[in-house]
């Protein structure tokens, strides 16, 4: 078949398309005797149309399911929609379109754009979690994880987004204002859902040191969000009351220097203690401190302040009186809200006690150095581990000592204990909205005076979504959407069949990412979420690629899931991701964050339009390390489509007089250059991909193309054959790359298959050795010897070769050698004494 002179992408693209799909190239499951890999990128949430930072994220994937399916692994790379949310629904609140109608459009549109990229899914698997046959597995989930006690619910202070007018995630406040729509967040008391996954906070944390294929960053963000700290509870008893408080500490070493004690200003306390002469200004700044939220309270500029409550509190160690505070830093749900203050030696008790005039005691000394001045004239806190000072029976221990000391004294003694305490909370997941997964449970006020919730049988799931008048019920206003359905509501009682309400909350949409990656195992599965035998053959996940601001909500949220799963014995793994990519963000070629404000988006849509798939692909891949942010160029979309429009011509150039060469060696002069070049190419390119370099990847082909061109046409029979082998070795690489190109070009010389079946090819160890150069070897300045060695070795290799010779080890007989010089690709030298 003869080769079109000129590049033209839009002609081909589509016909590749089809093709794969028709032929169901990318059909997991298709070699069973093959080592399986999983390729997964997080799945979307179905806007209309996919942006930059949509494209790289699959793109990425992309090249390592392709790549791992020419290397003969059997792979698994699905895709799906996390279909559920707060936009379809808000969206339905403006214009009256039902969540489920556009978020179908949306999909379809999505869809089409994706098949445009050319992404290698195997859309037989394709999950839609707002469909029942999806959201029924997490009713299904929830009552199996109700029946292990793993939830529970509770009245409690969420957050509530005064925008969206549903609870929030805390990890979804940020600054004090929600994340998705910038309104105020604030403190609200609520009866909510909560999975107990701090049961699992430890485990969490232990495991995050098995996950080594896993950026260090985000390690590190979950490892602080779980946040262990380990202390000691100590027990103050209020002078004049028969009452109590327990504060939680880190430091009990500097228990001597507390001199006064802070209570979070909802504590359960603080109407006791506080004396008739301090109430009114002490209710007036707890009524104060509720009306703003967490984050606003403890953000770290926020000034820190508070108020005397009148009482006194004992120190156990001391017995000395010390005032009862209340202050905004101080929180009710961390540790036991309530806080010993030792300003000599916190940062903030420290401003707090300057503030107010509270006195300050200097309890620990630096090990080394000079020592701290007395509390008055200390201008900051020491906050440093040293020796203790003024401390009583403890004075002269170093900290650390004294921790254990006294932490075993106050348990001795009833009055208090070591502790461990994490910053991580339960995981609160009911919202008030309509399009999230209906929570399976309902009301009875016979059986369940309490209202504790009944659980919906198993066999009565899914409790569906009702049809709805979307403009009566999607108001974005008061109650639940769902309560305003009575068809809904109502409902029997599964214990007594007699008359019951249904819940009409619904799922936070983190619970259907948190098992999607099982469910594409086997999509229809009726029997359970999905076939535990999959599950043995498919997890975990080989290769997770995601945004990293995931880092502690799904990456978590799914984590714990994966434990859940095991317990059921659903499936066998420990950890969801054996390595996990997280990608940089594309900006706009201003280098700002591509955004409509700043009218800096370039839509894929219109690059693939212009170029073609293949050059957007292989620019967004080209443009950068895929962990590190880029900034869009025009000029490079440009540069990238001209060397792909290079490789064209080339192979095209050469087609009728080479695509059917053949030669049986040997090989020597140009047509040996020709071969090198290649082979070398094929090499680099294939441990580019592995080490996920796949800009070097790229540079790799470019520099081969750039090659050939120079090495001129071939004429003799071997530089034909080798042209000829040349080319299809550029398809081979540009297969992860540009797969139509790659496929098109294959098929012009001669394949059979799809270049992703004819697999990757082998390259030749002998062609990939670069010659060899020339070195010098001195001793001491004078030439002993030359060697020839590899234009690339590095200098231990080159030292050895130099030891080796008989004339070096003469001269280096009996000497001590000094130091050891190394000039790349010229001479060593050993300097011996
Ligand atoms: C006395 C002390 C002395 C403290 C000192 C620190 C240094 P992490 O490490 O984050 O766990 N704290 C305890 N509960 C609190 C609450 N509910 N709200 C605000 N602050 C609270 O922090 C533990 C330390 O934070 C505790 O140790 C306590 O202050 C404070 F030289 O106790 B420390
Ligand atoms: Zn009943």
């Amino acid at each position: 078949m003869a080769m079109n002179e000129s590049y033209e992408p839009q002609s081909i693209e589509g016909k590749w398309q089809t093709r794969w799909e028709s032929e169901g190239l990318f059909r997991a499951g298709t070699r069973p005797n093959a080592p399986k890999k999983y390729i997964l990128e997080m799945l979307p949430y179905p806007s209309g149309k996919m942006h930059m930072g949509h494209v790289r994220n699959y793109l990425i994937g992309d090249v390592f399911a392709r790549y791992f399916q020419m290397k003969g692994f059997d792979v698994l790379h699905p895709m799906g929609w996390d279909a559920f949310g707060l936009p379809a629904e808000n969206a339905a609140i403006k214009d009256g379109v039902h969540p489920a109608v556009r978020t179908e459009e949306n999909i379809a549109s999505f869809k089409k754009e994706m098949r445009s990229l050319g992404y290698s899914y195997d859309w037989t698997r394709e999950v839609n979690t707002s469909k029942p046959e999806y959201y029924r597995w997490n009713q299904w989930f929830f009552i199996q994880i109700l029946e292990r006690g793993l939830v529970y619910r509770r009245f409690s202070k969420v957050n509530w987004c005064t925008g969206c007018l549903t609870v929030i995630a805390n990890e979804q406040v940020k600054e004090g204002v929600c994340e998705r729509c910038d309104s105020p967040v604030v403190d609200k008391e609520m009866p909510e859902w909560a999975f107990r996954i701090t049961r699992y906070s430890q485990d969490l944390l232990d495991a995050l040191d098995t996950l080594k294929e896993w950026p260090e960053r985000i390690t590190a963000m979950q490892r602080n969000w779980i946040g262990r700290s380990d202390g000691a509870e100590a027990e103050f008893k209020v002078q004049g009351h028969d009452a109590s408080m327990r504060v939680f500490t880190t430091r009990i070493d500097t228990i001597y220097g507390c001199t006064y004690v802070v209570l979070a200003p909802d504590h359960k306390l603080v109407a006791q203690v506080t004396t008739p002469e301090r109430r009114a200004d002490v209710e007036a700044f707890a009524k104060r401190m509720s009306a703003q939220s967490k984050t606003e309270r403890l953000g770290e500029d926020a000034e820190k302040e508070g108020v005397f409550t009148g009482a006194y509190a004992v120190n156990p160690f001391t017995g000395q009186p010390v005032p009862i505070w209340i202050a905004n830093f101080v929180v009710s749900d961390y540790g036991t809200g309530a806080v010993m203050s030792v300003p000599a030696h916190d940062v903030r008790d420290f401003a707090f006690a300057r503030k107010y005039q509270l006195p300050v005691k200097v309890v620990i000394q630096p090990a080394a150095g000079d020592k701290l001045p007395a509390g008055d004239a200390l201008e900051a806190a020491f906050t440093e581990y040293g020796v203790l000072v003024d401390s009583g029976e403890y004075t002269g221990l170093a900290s650390a000592v004294a921790r254990q000391k006294m932490a075993a004294k106050l348990e001795e003694e009833g009055r208090g204990r070591t502790t461990v305490t994490y910053r991580q909370k339960d995981w609160g997941f009911s919202r008030q909205r309509y399009w999230g997964t209906p929570i399976p449970i309902v009301y009875c006020e016979k059986c369940d005076p309490e209202r504790k919730g009944i659980p919906v049988p198993v066999e009565q799931l899914p409790v569906r979504l009702p049809e709805i008048d979307v403009q009566e019920v999607l108001t974005g206003k008061g109650e639940p959407p769902l309560a305003k359905v009575p068809s809904f509501v109502n409902a029997t009682c599964p214990k007594c069949q007699g008359p019951a309400r249904r819940e009409t909350e619904t799922m936070d949409t983190f619970v259907d990412s948190c098992w999607y990656f099982a469910r594409y195992l086997s999509p229809h599965f009726e029997g359970a979420p999905f076939d535990p035998k999959e599950a043995q053959r498919w997890l975990p996940v080989d290769v997770y690629v995601g945004g990293p601001e995931h880092a502690v909500m799904h990456l978590l949220y799914f984590r714990f899931w994966t434990r859940v799963m095991k317990l059921l014995g659903l499936s066998p793994v420990d950890e969801p991701v054996t390595r996990l990519i997280t990608q940089g963000i594309v900006n706009g070629p201003d280098a700002r964050k591509m955004s409509k404000r700043w009218g800096n988006v370039v839509a894929p849509a219109s690059i693939v339009e212009k170029y073609g798939a293949d050059t957007a692909r292989a620019y967004v891949l080209f443009a950068g390390p895929p962990e590190r942010d880029f900034d869009w160029s025009d000029k490079q979309v440009e540069g990238v489509f001209r060397f792909l429009k290079r490789v064209w011509t080339l192979a095209a150039t050469h087609h009728a007089a080479v695509a059917g060469a053949t030669h049986s060696g040997p090989y020597e002069g140009k047509a040996l250059d020709i071969r090198r070049a290649a082979h070398k190419c094929l090499k680099r390119v294939g441990e580019a991909i592995e080490r996920l370099s796949f800009n070097t990847a790229i540079a790799g082909v470019m520099e081969c193309v750039n090659a050939l061109y120079l090495l001129g046409a071939p004429e003799t029979p071997a530089e034909k054959a080798a042209m000829a082998e040349a080319i299809r070795i550029l398809a081979v690489v540009l297969t992860p790359i540009a797969p139509h190109i790659a496929d098109e070009l294959a098929e012009a010389y001669g394949a059979k298959h799809f270049t992703v079946q004819d697999g990757w090819t082998a390259f030749d160890p002998a062609l990939v050795v670069d010659e060899t150069i020339p070195y010098a070897v001195q001793v001491n300045g004078k030439l002993r010897a030359e060697i020839h060695v590899a234009a690339d070795a590095a200098e231990a290799d080159v030292r050895a070769i130099a030891e080796a010779d008989e004339k070096v080890q003469a001269a280096l007989a009996g000497k001590t050698l000094r130091k050891f010089v190394f000039v790349p690709k010229r001479l060593v030298n050993f300097v011996v004494g």
